[in-house]
């Protein structure tokens, strides 16, 4: 069965991708129109936008609503991280906001709340996370939005391949719960 990936993040994209084809799912991409994100959770958004996704295309759908909690600024910019700043300074922002604040106090994580609406109103949820800390500058090529200012270890995930970042990330944890949800879910309906 076809499914639909209900982002408009090119960057989430190319993961939702990755981490779903192994799952031997069809995943295919739709123009639709972006709901309002009026959520109050990461998983809420990630609802509103499977929902919206599945109703339109009569499909599936699979969204997720993630983003990066600082702990130095309260868990911002948290479900607020695509608004957060204007587009391109986003990491700056953050960086800025950090500014001569030492590492031990740098502490951040994301969280990728996926959820999969299918047409008989069933849904399957799934969330991961993963901790680490803001870097004291940008680093890495590689990834989208604040990868390469989010340090585990020595390495930002801006310096990872596409593959450590799925082992490690929370996207790469969140699919995997996912996965035996649906297996499960599946399984019920043969
Ligand atoms: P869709 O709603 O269309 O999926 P979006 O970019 O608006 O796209 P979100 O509302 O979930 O998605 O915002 C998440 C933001 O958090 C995203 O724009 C990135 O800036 C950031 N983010 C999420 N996952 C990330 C990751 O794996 N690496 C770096 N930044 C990430």
């Amino acid at each position: 069965m076809k499914y639909v990936i209900a982002t408009h993040n090119k960057g989430k994209l190319v993961e939702f991708q990755r981490l779903l084809e192994p799952m031997g799912i069809e995943a295919v991409t739709m123009d639709i129109a972006e709901p309002e994100e009026t959520g109050k959770t990461f998983a809420e958004n990630a609802f509103i936008k499977a929902e919206a996704a599945c109703k339109k295309t009569g499909l599936p759908a699979v969204a997720d609503d993630s983003g990066l909690c600082v702990d130095y600024l309260d868990g911002a910019p948290g479900i607020y991280s695509a608004r957060f700043a204007e587009p391109g300074k986003r990491r700056l922002t953050v960086l800025e906001k950090l500014k001569g604040v030492p590492e031990e106090q740098r502490g951040a994580h994301f969280v990728s709340a996926v959820c999969c609406v299918f047409p008989n109103g069933d849904k399957i949820e799934a969330e991961g996370k993963c901790f680490g800390k803001i870097a004291f500058e940008s680093r890495g090529e590689n990834g989208f939005g604040y990868d390469s200012i989010f340090q585990q270890g020595d390495v930002t995930f801006g310096e990872l391949t596409a593959e450590e970042k799925d082992a490690r990330s929370h996207r790469g944890r969140a699919f995997a719960e996912f996965e035996k949800k649906l297996r499960a879910y599946l399984e019920g309906k043969a």
